[in-house]
């Protein structure tokens, strides 16, 4: 029985020539700035992106910390959706380790941030209070199922964080999809923010690495906190050059990942007791699925060779590069063949 990972885009692995052009990268010790694949890749991403600079790091996780310790002071609030990655998923870095304060306001569905709860957490200058440092926003929005701000959402943050003199981080851990989905160049995207942390890890399909771009300035800090962080890795070449060969190869085929995930979403929404939640936008597919324990369908579907995760109370499934369209309806009929069992299942408790 093929297995069929739909856990997370994080899983693909790197393709024969992606491996070619790892094993053959000019290398050097980049904590010198000596390593000329990975000077190449940080020109590359912050072109494409619209920033002055950039930094390769080892994960969103470490890329988004970064940013955040190099735009606040300790005890600064960091304004944030009450879903973001950043504050559900990321250990706490930030209030950890950078003495920030999360101040989470509410998404809306589409991930956007509550402009009214937005405002009113801006902090007006006061002995009393703390400083707001930062706005953070997530695109594509994961918790919100893959949803994409457009140039017009990003433009209304933006306007508003200039009233306060405020920068706006972007966790784009998935900006390309974004910008694939809404057929626009990622640096329209990228334009309104200050700083944007992208993973090459994901759908862009390399084996490890994000990119953390933003000013000469901004980004000489957040090289002082990368190494602070443990991520100066020397020959790191050898991951730039999967990344210089996803940007140029595997950004146009998340369209595929898109398309694969809404025909995973049309075959799954004619089941009975299953429901989108919401339909796709891109490569992310979260639904409900009625009268059944949610850890007991993902074990029942494990064992029949679909791998996914439960998150916040629904399943999500995630395409990626080698999930092709056969696999995502092979997926479907095999949850097909589950449901039934889903009621006398939990009556029995399992
Ligand atoms: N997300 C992972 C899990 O941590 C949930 C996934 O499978 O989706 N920002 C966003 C929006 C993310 O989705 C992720 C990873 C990150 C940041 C962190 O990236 P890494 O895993 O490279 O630290």
């Amino acid at each position: 029985m093929k297995i069929i990972d739909l856990r997370s885009d994080t899983v693909t692995l790197p393709s024969p020539e992606m491996r070619k052009v790892m094993a053959n990268a000019e290398l050097g010790d980049d904590v010198f700035g000596e390593d000329p694949t990975v000077n190449r890749l940080q020109e590359m991403a912050a072109e494409l992106l619209g920033k002055e600079a950039a930094l390769l790091v080892t994960s969103g996780t470490q890329g988004n910390l970064a940013a955040l310790l190099a735009h606040c002071r300790r005890g600064d609030e960091v304004i944030l959706g009450k879903l973001s990655h950043t504050l559900n998923f990321e250990v706490g870095g930030a209030s950890a380790l950078g003495g920030l304060i999360m101040k989470a306001v509410r998404n809306d569905s589409n991930g956007r941030l509550d402009s009214g709860e937005m405002r009113a957490a801006i902090r007006p200058p006061d002995d009393h209070f703390a400083r707001t440092g930062l706005i953070c926003l997530e695109n594509t929005h994961n918790l919100c199922g893959g949803t994409v701000l457009t140039a017009e959402d990003l433009a209304a943050v933006r306007d508003l964080a200039d009233q306060h003199d405020l920068p706006i981080h972007i966790d784009g851990a998935r900006v390309f999809n974004a910008a694939v989905a809404l057929h626009v160049p990622v640096s329209r995207l990228t334009a309104f923010a200050d700083s944007v942390t992208f993973c090459l890890s994901k759908g862009l399909g390399c084996p490890v690495g994000s990119v953390l771009c933003g000013s000469r300035e901004f980004i000489a800090e957040a090289r002082r906190y990368r190494k602070m962080l443990g991520g100066g890795m020397r020959q790191a070449g050898v991951l730039a050059a999967a990344g210089i060969y996803a940007l140029e190869n595997m950004v146009e085929r998340l369209a595929e990942d898109h398309q694969n995930a809404r025909i995973a979403a049309e075959g799954l929404a004619e089941i009975p007791g299953i429901t989108l939640a919401p339909p796709p936008q891109t490569n992310l597919v979260y639904f409900t699925v009625e009268g059944w324990d949610l850890a007991a369908f993902v074990r029942r579907m494990s064992e029949s060779g679909v791998l996914c995760f439960d998150e916040g109370g629904r399943i999500r499934w995630v395409t990626h590069f080698g999930i092709e369209r056969a696999d995502v309806e092979e997926a479907v009929a095999r949850v097909q063949s589950v449901m039934p069992a889903g009621l006398p299942l939990r009556r029995a408790g399992v």
